[in-house]
Formats: C-alpha cells, sequence, structure tokens
C-alpha cells in the first residue's frame, strides 16, 4: 500500500484496501503478532468459564477469534467478535461461514465503546485500544472490568512508548529493522508512520498499568513483549 511515494498521505483506515492486505501486513509489521495469538488461544482455554462470553474487541479478520474458538473446551461458551469497520466485519463473517467446529461466533460491526460487555470470562482487545481516543480508554477499560465475571480476564497487547528518550529511539529503531528484514522499504515504513501518526496512540507500560488497577483489575503484568509491541494479562 505505501510502497510507491503519495505526495500527501491520508490517516489510516481500516477500509477494503487495508482487508486485502491485512494478514501480511499486521504480521511484517507488529514482531511476535504469531505467537500472541497463539498464547491468546491457550489463555482463553484455560479462563473460559461455562455458560460464559469471549469478546475479541478490534477483531479485525479474528484471528484470536479463530485461535479461541478452537481452544476453548468449556460448554455454553460463546465469542463476540466486534470491529466497527464494515469492510473487516464483511470479510470475519465469510471466513467464519467456512470454517467448521468450535464455539458460536457473533461478529458485530459496531464501536466498542459503545458494546455491552457481560457474562464475559474472556475480553481480548489486541492492538485495538491503542487506536481508542486517549480520553475514552478508562471508561471502556471500565466497562471492560464491569462486563467481567469474578476470576475473569483482559489480555491487552499494544504498542509501547518509553519515558526515556533513549529508549524510545532504540526501540522505534527496533522495529524499523524489523520492518525492514520483513521486507519493507524505507519509504513503505515512513508512509505508514506518517498514515498512523494521530492514529496509533501509544503509551508507555505504566500509564497502562495504573489504568488497569484504577479501574479495578487487582493485577496487570507483561507476559510477552518484543521490541516495543507488548501484550498485558489483566486479572480481575
Ligand atoms: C487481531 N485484534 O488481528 N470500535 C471497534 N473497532 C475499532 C475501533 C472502535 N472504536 N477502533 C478501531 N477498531 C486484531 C488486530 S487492528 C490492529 C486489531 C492494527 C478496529 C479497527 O477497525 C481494526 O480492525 C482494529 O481495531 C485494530 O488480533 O491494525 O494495528
Amino acid at each position: 500500500m505505501y510502497s510507491s511515494p503519495i505526495g500527501l498521505v491520508n490517516s489510516f483506515k481500516f477500509d477494503q484496501s487495508v482487508v486485502n492486505v491485512f494478514p501480511d501486513m499486521i504480521q511484517r509489521s507488529v514482531p511476535g503478532y504469531q505467537t500472541i495469538i497463539s498464547a491468546i488461544g491457550l489463555l482463553a482455554e484455560r479462563y473460559a468459564q461455562e455458560h460464559s462470553v469471549c469478546y475479541d474487541l478490534g477483531c479485525s479478520l479474528g484471528a484470536a477469534t479463530f485461535s479461541m474458538k478452537h481452544q476453548i473446551s468449556a460448554t455454553d461458551c460463546k465469542i463476540v467478535a466486534v470491529d466497527n469497520s464494515e469492510a473487516m466485519t464483511q470479510q470475519l463473517r465469510a471466513n467464519l461461514s467456512h470454517d467448521e467446529g468450535g464455539l458460536e461466533v457473533d461478529c458485530l460491526c459496531a464501536d466498542i465503546r459503545n458494546v455491552v460487555i457481560e457474562n464475559a470470562s474472556v475480553v481480548v482487545l489486541n492492538f485495538t485500544l491503542q487506536f481508542i481516543p486517549i480520553e475514552d480508554r478508562q471508561a471502556l477499560l471500565s466497562k471492560v472490568y464491569q462486563g467481567l465475571l469474578p476470576g475473569g480476564i483482559l489480555i491487552l497487547s499494544e504498542k509501547l512508548k518509553f519515558d526515556d528518550q533513549r529508549q524510545q529511539d532504540l526501540q522505534t529503531d527496533l522495529h524499523h529493522a524489523f520492518k525492514k528484514s520483513q521486507g519493507y522499504s524505507d519509504l513503505e515504513i515512513s508512509q505508514k508512520r506518517s498514515a498512523l501518526e494521530n492514529v496509533l496512540l501509544a503509551e508507555t507500560f505504566s500509564t497502562h498499568q495504573q489504568r488497569l488497577q484504577s479501574v479495578g483489575f487487582s493485577s496487570a503484568e507483561v507476559w510477552f513483549q518484543y521490541f516495543n509491541f507488548a501484550s498485558m494479562i489483566a486479572l480481575k
């Protein structure tokens, strides 16, 4: 998408052109993405409770949904997958219709800020919170916490920012080296970065941890990190 020079790079949008390249793009852009997807299946298998709901918020094409769908063995458990991109949810519904076995999945095209969360044992926000305006994050996480059953879990994966400028520069550089190793050119990397400016708003781990604790989670820790991409587990 960003291989030829673009005069004015528009803000990033999850439209049909992104859907077409999405699985390839996210794997080549997010270090450790596939490891996180597999681990979401393992965590969901462990934490999914009978007669409860597992939410995949900002599901895109449902990588985390499929991972949970085929790993959870709890009875009478279903998945609710939500994304506000029409192009993403349309493609996810088509992919689900060809996928046999596993849990029932409801796919909703909606803003996750407006979705009711209830009777949840597992909630996944896999690289989604970073696209929500910072001022709305507390209310969204508070709603997630309230909707979780006792013993429930939130899996929150995010691009991180660092307070120390040397650390910030180093991790940004390492991420670019990762993308180059995946075959992206300097032009693609810099145009994508412009497109994501003001759209993807990263925060530090300590900001995430404090917010998670302030909405009620009793513990929030990183279980995986690869450069400036981390996945956290928050326990109710
Ligand atoms: C994966 N979780 O492959 N409401 C609903 N969806 C939203 C909102 C919102 N307010 N804002 C953004 N999105 C996926 C990857 S991608 C991450 C998640 C990335 C959706 C948006 O449409 C997109 O599909 C997703 O969040 C973010 O495990 O592209 O870096």
